[in-house]
């Protein structure tokens, strides 16, 4: 096991230390508070030392560890909490030892601690789309790309008073063109058909007017295969263009990681998360926070167009996880609603 120490002012700079440092696999083993500097005793500085270590698959005692610990009763409600939300064991442990440690240091009020928890390990940013003037949008089958758009350029064209354009790469499914059209209709703005880089290139150059133009791409199996080779090149070279990758929150999040992991991440400006009304728990949120960067740009909360969008800022995004879900047999549930 690879060990390192880590030495911040806060618990919470400590943890966010380990995870940049040594990514999210990183197992917190111990920590204790430090004095540094000062003179002759006075002015010293309390700091926080925590030792992390890189777990090797034959050991799993210092993970362990922590189902050993006996646990304080705020510890029970957010270990339930963490089972509710069905989140994995590796990423429930970490957490439970960052609550272990934050309640060391005077926390007796559970939501205060389920904060610090959580904003210490989650990489929690958002950024909407359309700050450039190409908006791709990718990601698996049926997650709500087209449907996004139509939301989105809703919210270019009448509240930022913008001109847009659609256009789309989707020629692989016959219905996906009229759907595009249809909303194009509705919000009176030109669709085009891209066969091709070429075609895509001239469309945009066509479309001179247009302060921001949506394309929309053909759903397919990210598990399987990554971006088309012309499109990755067309993204990198574009300094005008962006992609953001939707993805469904009802999805399993081990599968969505592995989806993330088959684009280039550097390509990738932000996600977009659809379907948050098909869920009732939001651990797959949890899980997307704790193991990339990127930055959340929008929400989608049903078929509804345009209203069902929103833009959550960091603190609301850790709002929602912060809700309590029901027990299954409803028992000692509690539900503390997530403003909306
Ligand atoms: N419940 C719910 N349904 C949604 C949401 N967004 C989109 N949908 C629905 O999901 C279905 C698929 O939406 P599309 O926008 O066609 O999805 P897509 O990703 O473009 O699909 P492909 O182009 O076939 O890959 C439609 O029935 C939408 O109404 C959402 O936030 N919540
Ligand atoms: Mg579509």
């Amino acid at each position: 096991m690879k060990i390192r120490q880590f030495v911040a002012p806060t618990m919470e700079q400590a943890v966010k230390a380990i995870r940049i440092e040594l990514g999210t696999e990183a197992v917190i083993l111990h920590s204790r508070e430090v004095k540094t500097g000062g003179w002759f005793g006075f002015f010293e500085k309390t700091q926080y030392q925590i030792t992390a270590g890189m777990e090797v698959k034959e050991s799993t005692r210092e993970v362990d560890s922590i189902k050993t610990l006996s646990k304080s009763t705020l510890q029970k409600r957010l270990s339930a909490h963490l089972r509710q939300m069905g989140i994995s064991e590796g990423v429930r442990n970490n957490l439970m030892l960052t609550a272990n440690m934050i309640e060391k240091s005077g926390i007796t009020n559970y939501s205060t601690l389920l904060n610090r928890v959580l904003s210490s390990n989650l990489h929690v940013t958002c950024k909407r789309p359309g700050e450039k003037r190409l908006l791709f949008i990718a990601g698996p089958t049926g997650v709500g790309k087209t449907t996004t758009i139509a939301k989105l350029a809703s919210e270019e064209i009448f509240m930022n008073k913008k001109k847009a354009a659609f256009i789309t790469l989707d020629t692989y499914r016959i219905a996906a063109v009229d759907q595009l059209k249809r909303y194009g209709e509705i919000l009176e703005i030109p669709v085009h058909v891209a066969y091709d880089e070429f075609d895509l290139m001239r469309l945009c150059e066509d479309e001179a007017d247009a302060d921001i133009i949506f394309i929309d791409t053909a759903g397919r199996n990210y598990l399987e295969t990554g971006l088309s080779a012309e499109l990755l090149a067309y993204l990198k070279r574009k300094e005008q263009a962006e992609l953001f990758v939707a993805l469904s929150l009802a999805a399993k999040a081990s599968d969505l990681i592995q989806i993330i992991d088959s684009f280039d991440s550097e390509v990738i400006a932000g996600l977009i998360l659809t379907k948050k009304d098909e869920t009732r728990s939001l651990g797959t949120l949890l899980e997307l926070l704790y193991h990339t960067n990127l930055p959340i740009g929008c929400v989608t909360t049903g078929q509804s167009v345009p209203e069902d969008i929103c833009f959550p800022d960091e603190a609301k995004l850790l709002n929602w996880l912060s809700v309590e879900v029901a027990n299954a047999n409803g028992s000692s549930a509690r539900f503390e609603r997530a403003e909306e």
